[in-house]
C-alpha cells in the first residue's frame, strides 16, 4: 500500500466536564487528527497525547511539528506491503509512541477499509462486544465523587476507577466504599507515590480493589516489583509500559499483574498486540485505556478492545461522558449491560461528522 497525502487537523473540543488527576485538570482536548489517503480512500488517527507534556513527554504542538516536518514528508508515496510493515518505512525518531501511534492507527484503518473489512477483524479481534468502565477524575469534594459514581453504576458500568494522590486517597476510598460496597471498583495515582510510602499504600488493601494503577514513578518497574510483593491489591502499569520489552519485563519482575494497554502510548497497534500476546502466553489479563479521546480514537479503542486477552472491563465508554456532540456518527453508546457492541462496518465501523469537524478545526496542514 501507499499513502498518496496526509491532513493534519487539530480540533479544539470542551470536556463536558474537567477531568482531573494527579498532574492537573484539563477542561478543553487540543486533539490532533490523522486523515492518509489511498487509493481514493480514507483512513483516520487520533494523537492522543494531552496538551501539554505531563502525562508524558508528548503534547500536541510537540507532535504536530514532528508529524507535519518529519514523520509524515518521510512516508508520504513511500510503498509498504501492509499496515502491519508500516514500522518499516517509519523514521527511526526515538520515543514519540503518540504521534506515531496515531499515524500507524489511521494506516490500520485505512488498509481495513481497503479490504472491505472491520478493523476489529482485520487486527485479529474476537469479541462482538466489549465490557466497559469508567474513570472519575479527582472531583472539587466527596459528595459530588459519590454524585458521579452513583450516576455510571446506574447507567450499568462495569467497574469504577477513580484517580487518587497524596490528600485524596484513602479516606476517599472509604467514603466510595462505604456507599458502593458490591461495586468492582480501583484507583490510578498516574505516578503520585514512591516506594516511602509502602506503608501507606498497604492501606488500600482494605478495600478490595480490583487493582492499584501506576503508584509510582511513570518509567518504574523494579520498585514496582517491590511494592507488588508487599501489597495484596494487584498493581497495574499504565505509563511504564510503553513496549513490549517493558512488559516482559514488568512480567519477569513480577511488577504488575495487569497491564492498561494504550494505543498511543505504545505507538500502535503493531506494539499492542505485542504487549497483549506476551501478557496472553504469562497469564495476565489486560484492558484498554482512555485519553480523553474524540470518537476517532474511541472508536479505535473499540477495536483493540475486542483482542482475545481483554477480558477486563477498559476506560472505554460513552461519547456523551466526554462531548455535547461527537465527530462520529453515531456517537459511541454503552449498553444497560455496561458494554459497547461492536460494529460490523468497514474501517473503524462509525461515521464521520465532516461539518462539524471543519467547525471544530482550528489549524490544518496537508503533506503530499
Ligand atoms: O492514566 O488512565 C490514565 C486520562 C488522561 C490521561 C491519563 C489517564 C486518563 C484516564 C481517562 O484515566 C480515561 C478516559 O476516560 O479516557
Ligand atoms: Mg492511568
Amino acid at each position: 500500500m501507499k499513502i498518496e497525502k496526509i491532513t493534519l487537523r487539530q480540533v479544539s473540543m470542551p470536556l463536558i466536564h474537567f477531568f482531573e488527576t494527579s498532574f492537573g485538570r484539563t477542561t478543553q482536548r487540543e486533539i490532533i487528527l490523522l486523515e492518509v489517503l489511498g487509493e481514493g480512500l480514507s483512513g483516520w488517527g487520533e494523537v492522543t497525547c494531552g496538551e501539554e507534556p505531563v502525562y508524558s513527554e508528548e503534547w500536541v504542538d510537540g507532535a504536530w511539528m514532528l508529524l507535519g516536518d518529519m514523520i509524515g514528508p518521510a512516508i508520504v508515496n513511500r510503498h509498504f506491503e501492509s499496515a502491519a510493515d508500516f514500522c518499516e518505512i517509519i523514521p527511526a525518531v526515538r520515543g514519540h509512541n503518540m504521534a506515531k501511534g496515531g499515524l500507524e492507527a489511521a494506516v490500520w484503518d485505512l488498509d481495513a477499509r481497503q479490504a472491505g473489512a472491520p478493523l476489529y477483524r482485520h487486527i485479529g479481534g474476537v469479541r462482538a462486544e466489549i465490557p466497559c468502565g469508567v474513570s472519575i477524575g479527582i472531583q472539587d469534594s466527596i459528595d459530588e465523587l459519590l454524585e458521579k459514581i452513583a450516576v455510571e453504576v446506574e447507567a450499568g458500568y462495569q467497574r469504577v476507577k477513580i484517580k487518587i494522590k497524596p490528600g485524596w486517597d484513602l479516606d476517599v476510598l472509604r467514603w466510595v466504599r462505604d456507599r458502593f460496597p458490591g461495586i468492582k471498583l480501583m484507583a490510578d495515582a498516574n505516578s503520585a507515590y514512591t516506594l516511602s510510602d509502602v506503608d501507606h499504600l498497604k492501606g488500600l488493601d482494605e478495600f478490595y480493589l480490583m487493582m492499584i494503577e501506576q503508584p509510582l514513578a511513570c518509567d518504574d518497574i523494579i520498585d514496582h516489583g517491590k511494592l507488588q510483593a508487599a501489597l495484596e491489591t494487584p498493581i497495574c502499569l499504565d505509563e511504564s509500559i510503553r513496549s513490549v520489552r517493558h512488559a516482559g519485563q514488568a512480567i519477569e519482575l513480577r511488577a504488575c499483574r495487569m497491564i492498561n494497554v494504550k494505543l498511543g502510548r505504545v505507538g500502535g497497534f503493531g506494539e499492542a498486540k505485542r504487549i497483549h500476546d506476551a501478557a496472553e502466553a504469562a497469564g495476565m489479563p489486560v484492558w484498554c485505556g482512555g485519553m480523553l479521546e474524540s470518537g476517532i480514537g474511541r472508536a479505535h479503542n473499540i477495536a483493540l478492545s475486542t483482542l482475545p486477552d481483554f477480558v477486563l472491563p477498559g476506560d472505554v465508554s460513552a461519547s456523551k461522558r466526554y462531548w455535547e456532540r461527537d465527530i462520529i456518527t453515531p456517537p459511541v453508546e454503552v449498553t444497560p449491560r455496561g458494554t459497547i457492541e461492536v460494529r460490523e462496518a468497514p474501517g473503524f465501523g462509525y461515521g464521520l461528522d465532516h461539518d462539524y469537524i471543519a467547525h471544530l478545526t482550528t489549524r490544518q496542514r496537508e503533506i503530499g
